[in-house]
């Protein structure tokens, strides 16, 4: 039986998801964040050393991190499915899209999440307006004009095929489900969204993507 590691409010809505279109059962390990760092609980790294969530065991194996557990669960379940045909040209913009998530478009989002954090921390009053004039910097110099742009790439390649994966629903939507779930909740004012919030709005139809929230919980 697989296990899933699950943090709430977390990455690891996209495993579920994954599992419940896969039609694999599957059982979950819950972990609450902490309401003041948000971080999740140090029983996390006696599962993996790295302590995060998603983390799957399956067969005595343990996997983490969403993309390679995505990828590992399609191969071992999929029988074709959710996956494009090798050597096809939707094959490479889903492999793209695999690793763009989490190597090129969340370290941003994270970046402004962190920032919105620094300015609203309860620091000394001395300090509250240079963190706040950092902050600020950041953003304005590094982390909008980036989600600009990649607000605009992925509207571009929302318009040229419905999926992330090209014509059908990969893992590469599902992969892509958080970060776009975070953008576009942060990048309000940043370019177009409506592709964006289409795509996410069609994916949470899915009655797999709603069978997720119900075992999981909200995914943000
Ligand atoms: N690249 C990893 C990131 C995993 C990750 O950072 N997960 C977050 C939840 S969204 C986490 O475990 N946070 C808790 C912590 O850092 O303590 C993936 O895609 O799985």
């Amino acid at each position: 039986m697989i296990t899933v590691h699950h943090l709430e409010k977390s990455r690891s809505h996209r495993v579920l998801w994954m599992l419940e279109e896969l039609g694999v059962p599957y059982e979950i390990v819950r972990y609450a964040r902490d309401p003041k760092t948000l971080l999740g609980p140090a029983s996390l790294r006696e599962i993996h050393p790295l302590g995060k969530s998603p983390t799957v065991t399956d067969d005595g194996r343990v996997f983490a991190g969403s993309g390679a557990i995505l990828e590992y669960l399609v191969e071992r379940y999929g029988e074709g499915r959710f996956v494009p045909p090798p050597g096809s040209d939707d094959r490479v913009r889903h492999r793209y899209f695999m690793h763009y998530a989490e190597g090129s478009l969340m370290p941003y989002l994270l970046m402004k999440l962190v920032c919105g954090r620094v300015k609203s921390a309860p620091l000394p009053f001395f300090v509250k307006p240079i963190a706040r004039r950092i902050a600020d910097g950041v953003g304005a110099t590094l982390i909008d004009p980036n989600l600009q742009r990649h607000v605009a790439f992925l509207d571009g390649e929302l318009a040229k095929a419905p999926y992330f994966g090209g014509e059908a629903l990969t893992a590469a939507d599902v992969q892509m489900s958080y970060p776009v779930t975070a953008l576009i909740d942060r990048a309000a004012g940043m370019g177009p969204l409506d592709r964006l919030r289409e795509h996410a709005a069609r994916m949470r139809e899915r009655p797999a993507f709603q069978r997720a929230l119900e075992r999981g919980g909200e995914m943000l």
